[in-house]
């Protein structure tokens, strides 16, 4: 079992995608063990994209995620950081393949509507940068054997 981090980035909440995002990954059988709804900081934002701090469009992310509150969802599942990456789609909407969540809702690099975290390690560092520990939940998936048989 993997946990994963999402952000629904201001343009899901703006553009009224909060509902649809969700749903698709409740079908998609993860289980959401956390959710709540935050305003991102110039701090936070510097240590979650710490990677882009030296792109020229940096500054521009770092406005677009501060336009509205944004909403952080804690996924769990088998190989649930994978499975989420692949739901989203990649990084340009125009680019990324139709039934992925940036492929069916996002024309832009920059407005892609989700965040995913891209592995193991990231997710764990994401989860505790957004998440208390009694902001996670555990409980029981009652559903687990028809979602996963005997995988
Ligand atoms: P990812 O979100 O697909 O993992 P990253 O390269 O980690 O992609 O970039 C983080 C976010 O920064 C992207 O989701 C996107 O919103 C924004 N971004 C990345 N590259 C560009 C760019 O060239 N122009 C504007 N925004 C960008």
């Amino acid at each position: 079992m993997q946990k994963t981090l999402v952000i629904l980035k201001p343009s899901a909440i703006q553009r009224g995608l909060v509902g649809e995002v969700i749903s698709r990954f409740e079908k998609k059988g993860l289980q959401l063990i956390g959710m709540k709804m935050i305003y991102l900081t110039d701090e936070i934002l510097e240590e979650h994209y710490a990677h882009l701090k030296d792109k020229p469009f940096f500054q521009r992310i770092k406005e677009s995620m501060k336009v509205s509150p944004v909403i952080v969802l804690a996924l769990k599942g088998v190989d649930a950081v994978e499975v989420v990456r692949k739901m989203a789609g990649i990084t340009n909407g125009r680019e990324a393949q139709p039934g992925t969540i940036r492929g069916d809702y996002s024309m832009s690099v920059q407005e892609n509507i989700v965040h995913a975290s891209d592995s193991p390690e990231t997710a764990q560092t994401e989860l505790e940068r957004f998440f208390s520990t009694t902001e996670l939940f555990n409980y029981p998936q009652l559903m687990h054997p028809n979602i996963y048989a005997n995988d």
